[in-house]
């Protein structure tokens, strides 16, 4: 295969070979790709804020927001319009470009919808992207939001269809494709990845990327989550994951999905210096920046910023990101 070719076909069988590389070869294809899509200095920074916390009706065992596990969390009704516009200026003067709204429940209402609607409308009023993750979406809610001008929508598959049914059990693997179908042909750009770390086995974070590779278009953004363990929730105290095992499937996902931004997304505040710039060398270029993920902490922004300055990255603006990045429409095979 060419560094330019874009494929939806992969089997388990050939990412697992992909991951079985040795470290060395597997990071110089990784990033041999990722520089012949992307500006390999450039980072897209994102925002998070949690519009609706905790009192979840899923039980799926990674979350603090899950009504059942145990984790002391505080509740929250939704967030006033104006808190979340504040929240977004700041974190546009912080040099984010994208701001991402999640809310803790299994799907919205339609009366929900409009409350977003505001947020969402506001927030490009601002100058930023959006991106709101919101749980299962019918095909008119999808319709609505792309409407309102919605950019992304945040619905991660998680885990692999095998290992799923092990993390939750109230909605199905297939529930969360017919989402993003719904995302899709509504035309909102698809922000959709997982989370690493849960126990999972290589051969089955090989079948989550095959899942995401195999897509009629590849999300345009692929969040990678190291789990946060959060103490009340199942998974609390599952082993830790390699890190280089980390680093590898960050490696694999920028092989499969060459035009698509790959986050390294929730678990920074627990890694090294050393580990974020392996994963930005295997070619991820997108992270969360600020104080919080939904309801943990994220790394601490001075550090970023220092982590940043040291490595010789920066931080990408909307206008350096339509250079050097392919649009949603443009670049990839449907
Ligand atoms: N309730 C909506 C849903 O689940 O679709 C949206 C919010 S939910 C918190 C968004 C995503 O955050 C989850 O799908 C999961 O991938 C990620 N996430 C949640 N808790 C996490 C944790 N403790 N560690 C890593 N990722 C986590
Ligand atoms: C994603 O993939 N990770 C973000 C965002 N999409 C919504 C969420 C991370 C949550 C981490 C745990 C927390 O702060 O509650
Ligand atoms: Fe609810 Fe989303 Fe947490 Fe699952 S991940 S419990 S759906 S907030």
């Amino acid at each position: 295969m060419t560094i330019n070719e874009t494929r939806h076909d992969w089997s388990i069988n050939e990412i697992a070979a992909l991951l079985d590389q040795p470290f060395n070869d597997l990071l110089f294809r990784a990033q041999s790709v990722h520089r012949a899509h992307f500006d390999p200095n450039r980072v897209q920074v994102s925002t998070l804020l949690s519009i609706k916390t905790g009192a979840c009706p899923e039980d799926c065992g990674y979350c603090s927001q899950s009504a059942t596990n145990d984790t002391g969390l505080e509740r929250e009704r939704l967030l006033p319009v104006e808190e979340v516009l504040e929240a977004a200026q700041a974190a546009k003067d912080n040099g984010s470009t994208r701001f991402c709204m999640g809310a803790a429940w299994r799907n919205p209402t339609d009366r929900n919808l409009d409350q977003v609607i505001e947020m969402i409308e506001g927030v490009s009023n601002l100058g930023m992207e959006t991106c709101v993750t919101l749980g299962m979406l019918t095909d008119s809610q999808a319709l609505r939001l792309a409407a309102a001008g919605l950019d992304y929508y945040n619905h991660n598959l998680d885990t692999s269809p095998e290992f799923y049914g092990q993390v939750i059990t109230t909605r199905t693997f297939q529930d969360r494709l017919e989402t993003l179908d719904h995302v899709r042909r509504a035309g909102i750009r698809m922000c959709s990845g997982g989370i690493l770390g849960m126990g999972e086995s290589r051969r089955d974070r090989a079948s989550m990327l095959s899942q995401l590779a195999n897509l009629p278009r590849h999300p345009e953004s692929v969040p990678i989550n190291l789990l946060v363990q959060v103490e009340g929730t199942p998974l609390f105290g599952a082993d830790a994951l390699d890190p280089f095992e980390f680093v590898r499937t960050i490696a694999v996902a920028r092989i499969l999905m060459p035009g698509s931004y790959v986050r390294l997304s929730a678990g920074r505040s627990d890694m090294s210096d050393e580990l974020q710039a392996l994963c930005f060398l295997a070619g991820a270029n997108s992270i969360f920046y600020g104080e919080r993920l939904l309801t943990t902490p994220n790394a601490e922004t001075d550090h970023d910023e220092r982590l940043f300055e040291r490595l010789g990255l920066s931080f990408e603006t909307v206008d350096t990101a339509e250079r050097s990045a392919p649009g949603p429409c443009t670049r990839q095979a449907v």
